[in-house]
């Protein structure tokens, strides 16, 4: 049975993978470059911790591309390195996580959930653009 699963789970991360390339989503917002560079600052101290096959990563990161944020992708598939500090540092092995770390106090906020990530990232998106 666990065989069975782990064959399924594979074959959805080779299709996750397939149809990610085959439709990688593009931006839909145009920015000047200083919109751009107030967009970058904001996001440049925050990591996405996922893998490659995971759908609701997928979903995370069709997001951060239609939104044209550059946020650094961690790899944190199962039993690698990268896994073992999520759990440490979020409390669980949940992909995909947005940490979210103060430049000033270096403090780390965990943040899962893709929806949650995804609202939050066209929250805090907005008022910059604003500004
Ligand atoms: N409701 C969550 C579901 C996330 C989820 O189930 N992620 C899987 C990977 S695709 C996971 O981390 N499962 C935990 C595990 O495999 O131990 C979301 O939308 O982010």
């Amino acid at each position: 049975m666990n065989l069975v699963l782990s064959l399924i789970r594979r074959l959805l991360g080779l299709l996750v993978l397939a149809y990610e390339v085959i439709f990688s989503a593009r931006p839909t917002v145009t920015r000047s470059t200083e919109e751009q560079a107030r967009v970058d600052a904001m996001t440049r101290n925050w990591q996405l911790y996922q893998f490659p096959g995971c759908p609701f990563c997928f979903k995370v990161r069709q997001a951060i591309r239609r939104m044209g944020l550059k946020i650094d992708l961690v790899n944190a598939s199962p039993g690698t390195p990268k896994a073992e500090e999520l759990v440490e540092g979020g409390g669980e092995l949940q992909t995909p996580c947005l940490k979210i770390t103060d430049p000033t106090t270096q403090a780390a906020r965990w943040l899962y959930e893709s929806d949650d990530i995804i609202a939050f990232l066209e929250k805090q998106v907005a008022p910059v653009l604003a500004s």
